[in-house]
């Protein structure tokens, strides 16, 4: 691991919380929709990237929403509270609840409420008649965690599974969670002014992941979605979109949406057909958002990720003056890599 000085990673902890948020701001116009035309997104983005010009920000959504919620908790408190990340979940979904949640994880935030949080991580058990929620919900939101256990990797693992219990009892709902705060971890610890060896970055992941899954009843989900990915990773332009799709997948389904968006981020380190930008950042949203599906949370996540490798100063100032919140995402980052120096 490359040694990452102070200030770089300061710019790495903007870059996450900032990266994440564009990716949620400029995929959710897309949501739902199956595949979404090369040529269109580079007008989109070239538009929103070219010179400033005054329009209404592009929202955030529940992803951005609950990931503010980690965030401000992680600040207020200086340690992981599932109590009050619970607390702070259902204050902001009642205070704003158009912000498009997952159709189910609502009736937790219910539950929570009617049972004065006797139990914060009960409600997450009784979802789907007991089988619990395998979706992305809880990877979508675990960025500032991943930041704030950057020097613990045992923790970290111990947390995230934590906080996606929270909402996510499915083993694929949190294991999906731990694999995109692995993801996180280790974009953080790289140096990027060195070459990404992508395939040493996924062979990694591999091998945590075998760690983690080795405890479970099905031990090979995200190891077999992995490997999958490597081999698409070393097609590189042979692989096209509907296959990546077939493949990778691009649903709320945890599994089929954070190795996705782990492979957009590897993907885009090099250029893609019909993507023209220099910059590798708004490379791997515009072609995570390509991808169709849901297109909020894979460029969410693999906002994050590529923000948490390049660091902030690669985003698009333009870029960012088009989303909504990007200041408020700004000090969340500063403030949790001052909490983190100094623990
Ligand atoms: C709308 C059957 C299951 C399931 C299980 C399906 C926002 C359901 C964000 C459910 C993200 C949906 C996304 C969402 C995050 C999950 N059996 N179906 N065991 N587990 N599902 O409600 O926070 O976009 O169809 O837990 O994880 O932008 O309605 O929410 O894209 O996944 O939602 O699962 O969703 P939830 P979430
Ligand atoms: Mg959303
Ligand atoms: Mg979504």
């Amino acid at each position: 691991m490359a040694l990452i000085d102070s200030i770089l990673l300061a710019s790495k902890f903007r870059g996450c919380l900032v990266g994440g948020l564009l990716g949620d701001c400029l995929g959710a116009p897309y949501e739902g929709d199956y595949r979404i035309p090369k040529t269109v997104l580079q007008k989109y983005f070239d538009t929103l990237e070219g010179p400033y010009f005054k329009s209404p920000v592009k929202q955030y959504t529940d992803d951005s929403a609950m990931t503010k919620c980690i965030a401000e908790s992680l600040i207020a408190q200086e340690r992981f509270d599932s109590l009050d990340i619970a607390k702070r979940f259902v204050k902001e979904y009642f205070g704003d609840p158009r912000r498009g949640y997952g159709e189910q994880v609502v009736e937790i935030f219910h539950k929570l409420r009617v049972q004065k949080f006797g139990d914060p991580f009960g409600p997450a058990k009784e979802q789907f008649g007991g089988a619990g929620s395998y979706a992305n919900g809880g990877a979508m939101r675990v960025a500032p965690l991943a930041l704030f256990c950057h020097s613990d990797y045992n923790e970290l693992i111990n947390l995230v599974e934590q906080s996606a219990k929270l909402t996510h009892t499915h083993q694929e709902g949190y294991d999906g969670t731990i694999l995109q705060a692995i993801a996180v971890y280790q974009s953080l610890h790289l140096d990027p002014k060195e070459k990404l060896d992508t395939q040493n970055f996924s062979s990694q992941l591999i091998e945590k992941m075998s760690e983690i899954e080795e405890e479970d009843d099905n031990p090979y989900p995200y190891q077999t979605q992995l490997e999958k990915m490597q081999i698409l990773l070393d097609k590189k332009e042979d692989a096209d979109d509907e296959e990546v799709q077939r493949i990778m997948g691009n649903t709320v389904a945890a599994l089929y949406s954070v190795p996705t968006a782990i492979f957009c981020f590897l993907r885009a380190c090099a250029p893609i057909p019909e993507i023209e930008t220099e910059n590798p950042f708004r490379r791997t949203i515009q072609y995570a958002i390509s991808l169709g599906g849901d297109t909020d949370t894979i460029a969410n996540m693999a906002g994050a990720i590529a923000g948490a490798y390049y660091g902030y100063s690669v985003i698009s100032e333009n870029l960012q003056k088009h989303c909504e919140a990007t200041e408020q995402f700004i000090e969340y980052a500063d403030k949790l890599h001052k909490i983190t120096a100094s623990k």
